[in-house]
Formats: C-alpha cells, sequence, structure tokens
C-alpha cells in the first residue's frame, strides 16, 4: 500500500508518498527497538536527559522549517502550528528532567528488619499510534516520557502526517538517539495493528472505533494500554458571563484549526438570559474568524461529512445562525457554522465531527446546563463561563469531563499536567505530566531482609 498525504490547502500538492512497509517490517522494526531498548536503559539517567535536551534542541532550530510542514502537511493555521513546535521543544525539554526523578520509594517493613522499596522500571517497547492534527506535539508527548524511563519508541503515525512524522524521527537521529530508540513506521491499519501485536506498551490517540479496537486488541495480549479517544466538549456559559469574551473563547475553540482537536467546542450551552446576547455575540465572532484563523479540515471525506451533517440538521428542523456553507476556493474549506434547534438524537449532538461547527443550546438554569452538558459519552473537555467563580468551581465538580477550563476555550492543555477525559474519551492512565511516567513503567516492590550472620 502507498500512502499519500495531501496539502488540504492545496489538494493538488502531495506532501508525502511512502510505500508502507506492511506488517512483518513492523515486527521487524519492533524487535530492532527491543533490542535496542536494554542498552538505551543502562546508558543512565543522565545520557537520557542529554539525548533528548539535544531533541529539543534540534527541533527548535528548525522551528521555522517545521512550523512551515505542519501547516503544508495538514493545514494547521500558522500561529498554530508555530505554538505547536514551541510546544513539542518544551515537552522534550520538561521530560528530559524526568531521568533524575525518583523512581520509586523506601518504606517500613510491616513487622521485623529490613526495608521494603518500589522501584520503576520500563517494559521494553512502548507502541505509540499517533494521530495527524497535532502531528509534532502528540508523538512528542507520548514518546519522550516513554524515552526518559528508559523505554524505546516505535511510532506509527497517521498518514496524513506522515510527513511531519517522518521530519521528527531524521531529527531524533540528527540529535544522537541510537538507532532503534525512536522509530518511526508510517503505515496504515495493517501496520497500526501489526504494532498493536508486539509492542510492549501501547499509547493511542485517535478515533474512538479504532481506539476501542486497539484497547481489546493490547488488553488481549495482557500488555497496558491507554487511549485518547472523542471529545464531544460542551461549553457552559453562565448569565453573569462577559458575552463578548466568552464568545472570543468559544469562536477559537469551535472553529480555531477547523475544530479539530480533540478539545474544541462542538456543544454551547447557554443557561438562562446568557441566551440573547451570546448568540448574538457568537455570531458575531464566528464571522469574525477568517481563513487563516480556520485553515481546512483534513480532507474532501471531512469536508462532505460535515456539510451533510449540517444538511441533514437543516432538514430535521435546525436553524443555520451563522456559516453552513464552503468557501469558494481551492482546498477543503468549511464555513465556521453556528446551528441552533438541532434535535437532541441529530449526529451532531451526538457524535464527534472533528470540524468548525458547533450547536447552540439553551438551558433554563445551571442544573440543566449541567444535565444536558453530561449527556453525552465523549466528555473531554469542558468550559465553564461566569464570573463567579463560586459557581465554576461548584459546576466544575458536577461535570463530567477530564478537562475543566473555566474562562478559557474548552481547547488548549498544559503538557504538565494530566490529560484526559471522563467515561468513553479515554480509556487507561492518563497521559503528560508525571502520569506518563507512571504509565510508561511498572512498579516492583522489593523486600530486603538481613542477610543474618556475623
Ligand atoms: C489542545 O487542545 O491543545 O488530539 C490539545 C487532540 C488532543 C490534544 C488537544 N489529544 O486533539
Amino acid at each position: 500500500m502507498t500512502i499519500l498525504s495531501y496539502n488540504p490547502a492545496d489538494p493538488e500538492d502531495l506532501v508525502a508518498e511512502v510505500d508502507a512497509p506492511g506488517a512483518e517490517a513492523v515486527r521487524a522494526a519492533v524487535g530492532r527497538a527491543r533490542a535496542a531498548q536494554p542498552g538505551w536503559l543502562a546508558a543512565g539517567a543522565a545520557a537520557r536527559s542529554a539525548a533528548l535536551t539535544r531533541f529539543a534542541g534540534a527541533v527548535e532550530e528548525r522551528a521555522e522549517e517545521l512550523t512551515a510542514l505542519i501547516v503544508r502537511e495538514v493545514g494547521k493555521p500558522v500561529a498554530e502550528a508555530r505554538g505547536e513546535v514551541g510546544r513539542t521543544a518544551a515537552i522534550l525539554r520538561y521530560y528530559a528532567q524526568a531521568p533524575y526523578a525518583p523512581a520509586g520509594a523506601v518504606h517500613e517493613t510491616a513487622a521485623g528488619e529490613g526495608l521494603l522499596l518500589t522501584r520503576r522500571r520500563p517494559y521494553g517497547v512502548a507502541g505509540l499510534i499517533t494521530p495527524w492534527n497535532f502531528p509534532l506535539a502528540i508523538p512528542a508527548w507520548k514518546a519522550a516520557p516513554a524515552l526518559a524511563v528508559g523505554n524505546t519508541v516505535a511510532l506509527k503515525p497517521a498518514p496524513e502526517a506522515t510527513a511531519c512524522a517522518l521530519r521528527l524521527a531524521e531529527l531524533a537521529s540528527a540529535a544522537g538517539l541510537p538507532e532503534g530508540v525512536f522509530t518511526v513506521l508510517p503505515g496504515g491499519a495493517e501496520e497500526g495493528a501489526a504494532l498493536v501485536d508486539t509492542a510492549d506498551v501501547v499509547s493511542f490517540t485517535g478515533s474512538t472505533g479504532v481506539g476501542r479496537a486497539v484497547v481489546r486488541a493490547a488488553t488481549e495480549r495482557g500488555v497496558p494500554v491507554q487511549a485518547e479517544l472523542g471529545g464531544l466538549n460542551a461549553a457552559l456559559v453562565l448569565p453573569d458571563a462577559d458575552p463578548e469574551q466568552a464568545a472570543a473563547h468559544l469562536a477559537a475553540a469551535i472553529a480555531g484549526y477547523a475544530g479539530q482537536k480533540c478539545t474544541a467546542t462542538s456543544r454551547v450551552i447557554a443557561v438562562g438570559a446568557a441566551h440573547e446576547p451570546l448568540r448574538a455575540a457568537l455570531v458575531k465572532a464566528l464571522g469574525l474568524v477568517d481563513d487563516a484563523a480556520c485553515g481546512p479540515v483534513i480532507s474532501a471525506a471531512a469536508r462532505d461529512r460535515l456539510t451533510g451533517a449540517v444538511e441533514s440538521a437543516r432538514a430535521a428542523g435546525a436553524t443555520v445562525l451563522t456559516g453552513g456553507g464552503v468557501p469558494e476556493r481551492p482546498g477543503w474549506y468549511v464555513e465556521p457554522t453556528l446551528l441552533a434547534d438541532v434535535p437532541a438524537e441529530h449526529p451532531l449532538r451526538r457524535e464527534e465531527f472533528f470540524g468548525p461547527v458547533a450547536v447552540l443550546l439553551a438551558a433554563a438554569d445551571l442544573d440543566e446546563a449541567i444535565a444536558l452538558a453530561n449527556d453525552t459519552p465523549h466528555s473531554l473537555a469542558t468550559s465553564v463561563h461566569s464570573r463567579s467563580l463560586d459557581v465554576a468551581l461548584a459546576a466544575a465538580d458536577r461535570l463530567d469531563a477530564g478537562m475543566i477550563r473555566i474562562n478559557a476555550p474548552s481547547s488548549g492543555v498544559d503538557f504538565h499536567l494530566p490529560f484526559g477525559g471522563a467515561k468513553g474519551a479515554s480509556h487507561g492512565e492518563r497521559e503528560q505530566g508525571a502520569a506518563a511516567l507512571d504509565f510508561y513503567t511498572a512498579s516492583r516492590t522489593v523486600s530486603v531482609l538481613p542477610a543474618g550472620g556475623a
């Protein structure tokens, strides 16, 4: 199979054309990664730390080139692409300190002499399957903690982000990561399945359907697995919020990067008197999001699925408050769109669409707003907009979501804190921060008793 990756803003521009290596080649590459792992662990904390620091430096030195590649391959708006490159370097620098972090704890024995200690050890080869929407940052936030604690990494990127992932592998090699320590295996479903079938620990970010299959396959083999799946994220706007400020955050969360983030907002819930002013402010704010801030969606199929969903909502009685069409220009663009009166069972209120489209819902009070927000199996990130910290924090307690963002867009994450969703949005241990170091290691308990004698 040939992997083809096109520029979403200019579909004539073929960014990568690579032969997928096939399942056997993936198994062989995982074998080489496994052979490289003991040496990588034995190299020690200082060597792993230095290698990750050099990797960060390599990314920073080529920031402009990488920014341009992200823009070209996945259509990310340039400011967001530049931010992603900076975030990638910061993630690598953050985890470059992790080899020095405590690897366990010392305890007293329950009775008698001796001591007990726990020690965290890497699994071997971390098999990573990454999406196209953060083509450098997600590979980095999975790979860096895995590498820091002494695993080697085999990574299968989404086909749409093949060029970015291959460039990252070149930079890892230029930064002096030894052969077999960070391997990128371009490919599709066959290569992904072969990776899940051979890796010692698996981390996945992508669609709910594929993620569930990955979790089942890894669980069947008895290897640890984490999966970050889709989000159908809500934003709650209370009557005391400044409508203009809330609308600016919401417009960014709905339409920035064409809503192609698992943390994007797709359901706006206006509470009580917030409804009228928010609707006006949000229609205005979405109208101001230009093509440069929104960008294209990833494929013609993604565009057609979005426009089809808007049409079917319209046919079911929904009102298009703004957008709803496709701009007259080359590239896979969809206008930032806000709909009202979308029936509760319509797919736009049930499934993740990964596009610059949101529905506006009205709730009589906070209780109804929370019930509406929680009425989804895909609760990743929810934002709450209110001047009252008491109300916002109380709402945060009652929302089923892994990330609650108060007076901020639902999108945007801090890589040094745990990241993940509630209910069906995530499976397994959290990503990022210290949680990632736990995920990529198994704890051993060692009991030390006196040997006795003289
Ligand atoms: C962000 O909101 O900046 O796949 C990051 C995704 C998420 C990352 C979101 N895992 O979109």
